[in-house]
């Protein structure tokens, strides 16, 4: 094998290519203005291919650009040479052993396992459009974005293998499944074997910056999740984060402990780090523990790392004896809000300020901070060029500062390169996100005459639970499958670890009118766990005789939502 209970891996002999000439910044990574907009562009072979050719010159440091590690002491690490000689062998194997083709589509549903790296990337130089999803993801979960995408190929585990299988043959555009495995699987290719014997010269597409790249399934506040399709603008936009936001050297070592299922993910632990040409650290993390977390942080020489609100709210829980971590020099976050109370708490702590950021699968890191400015606790920082941010009103009218408003960014006359360029197959739903000459996030802000802003919430039905963004329809479908529901509502509830919770107002069908309400309680949670990915399921349960609804028959969120949030209030 190529890696996996190995301390170091192989490195493959690399052919030569050639590569398109690139101006270097001061920090010495390849740049672009913020405002630029290239024809084409391609993240593998204008960033990473490009940090392989500096390696080759010995103008990048020896730290790897990949540094994998898991809490049974394995550990992989990768050059850039490494990951481009493997990335296009990804390449190759989807090309020539799976037949697919660029604008086919791929669903990528891996832990945090060095191969998720590769296919991304292996998408990337062939075209094939990406779609990341959390191993949370259970059969009806995957089902779902299988259909609605057409998706020709899924890579993922031995432990979702067989929910695909159960639900494969209700997908007839699924021509390829592969597995991330040390077994084989019947009716699965094996990736790391295809990787090994693959050959590692490919010749990239000229991709043009706004063909599409990848596809972030994103919750709403009605319906299943949509489609939001992205453009290699996307990669290209990064560059900002990377050099301003960031400030990232490539003797950087940068952590990012989202799941790779989620966009912070896909800008946090690939495009910012490597534009930059620094170190992506990973720590396999199958599940989230806050001592692993610190235990990492004193271990290893990182220096940045971002993580949800809920992650850093988690570690100040616990009575750890120091938190002053020799090498980190800079937090950041992002997912959901985070008060000034526990961005001072952590300060006081580690000694370092969490930066906020901001954004959405649609548009990727919208608000920060930059490292080195002045840091308004509390606020999620400024606009992040080239994004033009204004607070709109619901015509999409500009407001004056500290008004409260929706947060907008500016698409006419020219949409921003790394704003979504649609919801696929959703031209209702796309359309309705327009406002004026404003994409409507959707987000209540208010900005301060030095342009920071501050999220105040959403008038809306979705819940924000410790960075995760959820439906209310996806918790009441799968309560509606019990048989004790008769019927249910389900609304955030404020949190003080996870910001929000989902709490599941739920009717009972007669015949469990009787049932101990505690352990029925339980037996729902655990069936949503059972039928979708557990991260949604209601951890608060109330038994109601009935649901507020208008006279059409509506059930009346808000109404719930009001009387949990001012019972919270109260307690
Ligand atoms: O709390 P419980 O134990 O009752 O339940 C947990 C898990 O134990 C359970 N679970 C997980 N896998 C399971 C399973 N149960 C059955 N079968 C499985 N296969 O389900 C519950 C999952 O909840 P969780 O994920 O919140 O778990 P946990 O361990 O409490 O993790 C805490 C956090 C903070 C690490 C986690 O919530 C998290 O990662 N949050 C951040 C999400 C994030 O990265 N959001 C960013 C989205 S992108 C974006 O917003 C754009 C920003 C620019």
């Amino acid at each position: 094998v190529l890696w996996g209970t190995h301390k170091s891996c192989h490195a493959f002999h690399l052919a030569p290519r050639t590569l398109r000439f690139q101006s270097v910044s001061a920090t010495g990574a390849p740049r672009w203005n913020d405002h630029d907009r290239p024809e084409k562009f391609n993240f593998a072979s204008d960033v990473l291919d490009y940090w392989t050719q500096m390696e080759k010159e010995g103008k990048r440091g020896p730290n790897p650009a990949l540094w994998w590690v898991n809490s049974q002491g394995n550990e992989v690490k990768w050059s850039f040479r490494e990951l481009t000689d493997f990335t296009c062998r990804a390449a190759n194997v989807f090309t020539q052993t799976c037949g697919l083709q660029q604008g086919d589509r791929l669903a990528l549903i891996l832990p945090r396992v060095p191969e998720w790296w590769l296919v991304a990337m292996g998408c990337i130089r062939t075209g094939i459009i990406f779609m990341p999803g959390t191993t949370q993801m259970k059969a009806k979960d995957i089902l779902y974005r299988l259909k609605q995408s057409n998706a020709h190929s899924i890579v993922t585990t031995d432990a979702l293998a067989p929910e695909v299988d159960s639900v494969a043959s209700e997908c007839p555009a699924l021509k390829t499944k592969l597995l991330v495995s040390d077994h084989g699987r019947e009716g699965w290719l094996d990736f790391r074997s295809l990787i090994q014997s693959a050959s590692p010269d490919h010749t990239c597409i000229k991709s043009k910056t706004t063909d599409p790249m990848v596809i972030f399934f994103t919750s709403g506040t009605t319906g299943f999740p949509k489609m939001a399709k992205h453009s290699h603008g996307l990669s290209l936009r990064h560059s900002f984060p990377s050099r301003k936001l960031l400030q990232l050297k490539a003797s950087d070592v940068f952590w990012c402990l989202s799941d790779p299922g989620w966009i912070l993910a896909v800008m946090g632990a690939v495009f910012e780090p490597w534009t930059a040409g620094s170190t992506v650290f990973i720590h396999h993390l199958p599940q989230f523990d806050p001592k692993v977390i610190v235990e990492t942080l004193f271990k290893y020489p990182i220096t940045q790392c971002i993580a949800a609100p809920s992650v850093y709210r988690m570690i100040l829980q616990e009575n750890f004896g120091s938190l002053r971590f020799p090498t980190l020099e800079h937090c950041t976050t992002g997912g959901e809000a985070m008060l000034p109370e526990e961005q001072e708490k952590w300060r006081q702590r580690t000694g370092l300020l969490v930066h906020q950021v901001y954004g959405q699968s649609e548009t990727g890191l919208t608000c920060g901070t930059l490292r080195g400015s002045q840091v308004k606790p509390g606020s999620m920082g400024k606009a992040i060029p080239p994004f033009d941010v204004q607070v709109i009103d619901d015509e999409g009218n500009v407001l004056p500062p500290n008004t409260e408003g929706n947060l907008g960014i500016r698409i006419k006359p020219t949409k921003p390169i790394g704003l979504f360029m649609l919801y696929e197959n959703d031209p209702v739903k796309t359309a309705k996100v327009e406002c004026g000459d404003f994409y409507n996030t959707g987000d209540k802000v208010t900005i301060d005459e030095e342009g920071y802003i501050w999220f105040l919430g959403r008038d809306d039905d979705i819940i924000n639970a410790s960075g995760y963004r959820i439906g209310p329809a996806e918790v009441e479908s799968a309560l509606a499958e019990h048989p004790a529901v008769a019927e249910s509502a389900v609304v955030s509830s404020p949190d003080p670890i996870r910001g929000q919770v989902v709490k599941a107002f739920i009717v009972l069908t007669p015949q469990f009118l009787s049932h101990d309400p505690d352990q029925l309680a339980k037996e729902l949670q655990e069936h949503v766990k059972a039928v979708t990915a557990p991260y949604k399921y209601p951890r608060k349960v109330e038994f109601v005789p009935e649901l507020p609804k208008t006279i059409t028959g509506k059930i009346k969120r808000s109404e719930l939502r009001e009387k949990e949030s001012s019972q919270m209030q109260r307690q």
